[in-house]
């Protein structure tokens, strides 16, 4: 099974999960350095201060990188650690780490992909309302301002959010991620002004940047109903609209989905907000990027319209998240998205899975044989999604490295490459070995 020639072939990994020096070189405090800092947010009350070091490390990150043939590597910058407050002063170390890595990446062949927010919001932002303040439009420019200018002449490729519905759901509404809030309403405004400071961010990428390619990143999950039950179909579809095309429409059409408006108005929420506003989200966008982790099977529960139960098949497996393996959901989220949407290119910009391995390793590759079905089943799924018409462009795995899992601190383990925590050695995996001989072949 081969790729198209110019299929890129690239990791990912996130500045908060594998950087560590969180706390020094003139970085500020960011939402996620206060949130694992509080007792009981993180397993085992982990914390990103040190991670995978990479910060120290970052040279031989990358030439392991370049040994497995990575063709682009997906990085995101740390905003507190170029401004620390937020706004206004920045931190030359910072900005000079960001240089250094750049450099590095582009020494070892490799095409440099930044995002620009991957969830390390500057805590001093955060305590003025954060997401959920308007003024954060004009904030998150000002930092896009000036690494795009810093950045401009090397990174042609720019990603303006990661997973904005993680940002607002899971830090707002659920409270399980950083800033650790439950509000409905904050929720909601947190996304309206996720979505209107991507519009922003773009604009700036093609002011600062005109031969630049941008898009912003969407966690993608189908959400199928267990039977062909009207109310099964009824509240997967719902759940399709809060999770998916809350962030898509905007996007690409400029507004949000009807039907799901008018729920979340009636609960009160964007209450006094001019809701046209989101026209602005929608920026031509050179491609979308797609992570790719699970499907949810709804079953309605009877009595209760707006909930509803997970029904997975017996025969299922699942990741050590708890999330089931299925690749040809992926392929059938791509189409769709290609078909609803016509976004001029799709890359996977995530796509990978966590398994229980060791803390310590003594082999020099570390068998993960779950991961290599797993990497061999949903790239099988990527090229499908091409065959049947998917303007798929590239995939970047996730993780290259072990790294802090958010709420889940270091207990689950997506890198192809093994971290030991407490001496920071690096062991290639067997997916490792597995993808760079995908890459070496352009095929499977
Ligand atoms: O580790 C995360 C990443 O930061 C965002 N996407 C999902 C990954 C796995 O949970």
């Amino acid at each position: 099974m081969s790729f198209p020639s110019d299929f890129l072939w690239g990791a990912a990994t996130a500045s908060y999960q594998i950087e560590g020096e969180a706390r020094g070189e003139g970085r500020g405090e960011c939402i996620w350095t206060r949130f694992s800092h509080t007792p009981g947010k993180v397993a085992n009350g982990d914390t990103g201060d040190v991670a995978d070091d990479h910060y120290h490390r970052y040279p031989q990150d990358v030439a392991l990188m370049k040994d497995v043939g990575l063709q682009a590597y997906r990085y995101s910058l740390s905003w507190p650690r170029v401004i620390p407050l937020g706004t206004g002063e920045t931190n030359p170390l910072g900005l000079d780490f960001y240089d250094r890595l750049t450099d590095e990446i582009m020494k070892a062949g490799i095409q440099p992909w930044v995002t620009l927010y991957h969830w390390d919001l500057p805590q001093v932002l955060e305590d003025k309302g954060g997401w959920s303040n308007p003024d954060i439009v004009g904030w998150f420019s000002e930092y896009t301002e000036l690494v795009t200018k810093r950045l401009g002449d090397r990174v042609k490729h720019w990603i303006t959010l990661n997973e904005p519905w993680c940002s607002a759901s899971l830090g707002y509404l659920y409270g399980v991620h950083a800033p650790g809030v439950q509000d409905p309403k904050r929720a909601f405004l947190a996304a309206h002004y996720l979505l209107l400071s991507h519009g922003e961010a773009m604009k700036i990428i093609r002011k600062n940047i005109p031969d630049a390619q941008a898009g912003i990143t969407l966690n993608l999950t189908p959400q199928l109903p267990a039977t062909a039950h009207p109310d099964d179909i009824r509240v997967a579809w719902r759940s399709d609209g809060f999770s998916n095309r809350w962030y898509l429409d905007p996007v690409f059409k400029g507004q949000y989905p009807p039907d799901i408006v008018e729920e979340v108005m009636s609960m009160g929420g964007l209450e006094g907000v001019d809701l046209t506003q989101v026209q602005e989200a929608a920026q031509p966008m050179d491609f979308l990027g797609i992570n790719y982790y699970m499907r949810w099977i709804h079953k309605h529960v009877p009595g209760k319209p707006e909930e509803s139960e997970f029904a997975f098949p017996s025969e299922s497996t699942f990741t050590d998240m708890g999330w089931e393996v299925n690749g040809k959901a992926m392929a059938d989220m791509i189409v769709r998205v290609q078909q609803e949407y016509n976004p001029k290119a799709i890359y996977v910009t995530e796509n990978g899975a966590a398994y229980p391995e060791p803390e310590t390793v003594t082999e020099p590759v570390l068998e993960d044989p779950e991961r290599v079905a797993f990497l061999k089943e949903y790239l099988g799924a990527a090229e499908d999604s091409i065959q049947r018409g998917a303007k798929l462009k590239g995939y970047f795995l996730w993780s290259f490295l072990d790294n802090f899992e958010w709420a889940y601190g270091y207990t689950k383990r997506f890198g192809i490459t093994h971290v030991d925590y407490t001496t920071q050695k690096r062991t290639p995996k067997r997916s490792a070995l597995y993808y760079k001989d995908i890459i070496a072949n352009n095929a499977l």
